[in-house]
């Protein structure tokens, strides 16, 4: 018996050790085919943002949130990120109030477990948020979605730690898509809570994999065990994770420590995709940040730099919608681009981090996109990237309601960039 168990056990740790080194030849393939060279991008037509479906010239802020806004906001549900979770699912909360030692003194902490039902199931969102203590009014916050369970923002053991599903990160001792009690703290550099609250502001944080666990399961788990099933294929993940952020506001609206009306939501990597759909979706939101988004968020699709369409449907084919598998290596098809998600957002602030070795996020896309989405800002006169030449690194480009860093070093959150958020919600959110 014993002797089973242990065959079964190795045989197992030999399979999902191949599996891991497989796809790790194959992610590392990938980045090494990769476009990285700007003389072999393709020429490509950018749709135009300021002309109706029917050909008519958008010349007017109100004829952009009219006519224009909805059809793009459509385009990209249809042609790309999929539809949201249409039921009212019930909703009850439950408050967790932290107190101990190892918890930032600065900060009131607490655990809200938001519990969807749909009558016969159940799907629970941890959000936790960090409050500063000295506040007299209600605080403006950031919130993000994170990789790993709430467990990683800081050490102290009084946090929950997470059973979902974890994305394996073997660098930072991730394995088994389990989060074990070494992982407390291990992403602290990314929540600098301390500072955040220091600077007066709140922030809350929840598991992606509570929303829906980030592995190809044909949408069975997360929150699509909830959904009718004639819906369950039309939520992909991206659109799932960014559904709960909204439902994280939800509640942001009933605690009278928060500002709900000064919530900027901020993801980095595939949460950044995230926070741009949530930001897109969800016009509460007053401020919407990407952190390295790359392809799928911040950085243009047709211009075939770093990573494409036809790389991240095969890799990651559960984050978009079937119908973004047809422009596989056939960008030039899609009737939607990025700078047209980020042109969503107005005219609310917006900011898009790159860093200048993350070169399969293509930081030059990224910048494109928001200097591109510049025509519908200076619509409604909140500000205008006026060169098409992305700023040095390390100078952040800041106008209005537009701002955009490429800092130094690799995909990543820093410190860096946290700071520059929150100088800019400064400017917007206080
Ligand atoms: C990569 C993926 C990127 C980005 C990144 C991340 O493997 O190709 O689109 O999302 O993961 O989330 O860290």
């Amino acid at each position: 018996m014993y002797s089973t168990n242990l065959f079964h056990f190795s045989t197992k740790l030999l399979f999902g050790g191949l599996i891991f080194i497989f796809s790790l030849f194959d992610t590392m393939e990938a980045h090494s085919q990769a476009n990285y060279d700007e003389q072999k991008v393709p020429e490509y037509t950018l749709p135009k943002l300021l002309v109706s479906e029917k050909g008519k010239m958008i010349t007017t802020s109100k004829e952009w949130e009219k006519h224009r806004r909805p059809e793009i906001l459509n385009l990209f549900e249809q042609h790309m990120y999929g539809e949201s979770p249409k039921e009212n699912f019930k909703v009850d909360y439950k408050i967790r109030n932290l107190e101990s030692a190892g918890l930032p003194s600065n900060a009131i902490v607490k655990e809200v477990i938001a519990t969807f039902s749909n009558g016969s199931e159940k799907v629970e969102m941890n959000i936790l948020i960090f409050l500063p203590k000295e506040s007299q009014k209600p605080v403006p916050l950031f919130v993000g979605l994170n990789f790993h369970g709430n467990q990683i923002v800081t050490e102290d053991k009084s946090i929950t730690l997470t059973k979902n599903y974890v994305i394996n990160n073997t660098k930072i001792g991730v394995t088994n898509h389990t989060a074990e009690e070494s992982s407390r703290g291990i992403r602290s550099k990314r929540w600098p809570v301390e500072d955040i609250i220091n600077r007066g502001y709140g922030l809350a944080t929840i598991h992606c994999g509570d929303l829906d666990p980030d592995f190809d399961d044909g949408f069975k788990n997360g929150i699509h065990q909830l959904m009718d099933k004639n819906s369950i294929k039309k939520t992909a993940t991206i659109a799932a994770w960014a559904w709960g952020l909204s439902r994280a506001l939800d509640y942001f609206e009933k605690d009278e420590q928060i500002d709900q009306t000064k919530v900027a939501v901020l993801g980095h990597s595939r949460l950044g995709k995230a926070s741009l759909w949530a930001g897109a979706t969800d016009q509460r939101f007053a401020l919407v940040i990407s952190n390295n988004s790359g392809c799928g968020g911040a950085a243009l699709s047709k211009r075939q730099f770093g990573e494409t369409v036809n790389r991240i449907n095969t890799s990651f084919p559960h984050w978009f919608n079937s119908k973004f598998k047809e422009y596989n290596n056939n960008e030039a098809a899609l009737p939607i681009d990025q700078h047209m998600l980020i042109a969503l957002m107005a005219p609310r602030p917006v900011y898009v981090a790159s860093a200048q070795d993350d070169q399969w996020a293509d930081p030059r896309g990224e910048y494109l996109s928001i200097y591109h989405s510049s025509e519908v800002y200076s619509l409604f006169g909140v500000g205008s990237f006026n060169s098409m030449n992305s700023p040095e690194v390390n100078t952040p480009r800041i106008n209005g309601k537009l701002g955009y860093h490429m800092r130094t070093g690799v995909h990543d959150l820093t410190v860096y960039d946290w700071n520059k958020f929150m100088d800019f919600a400064d400017t917007h959110l206080k």
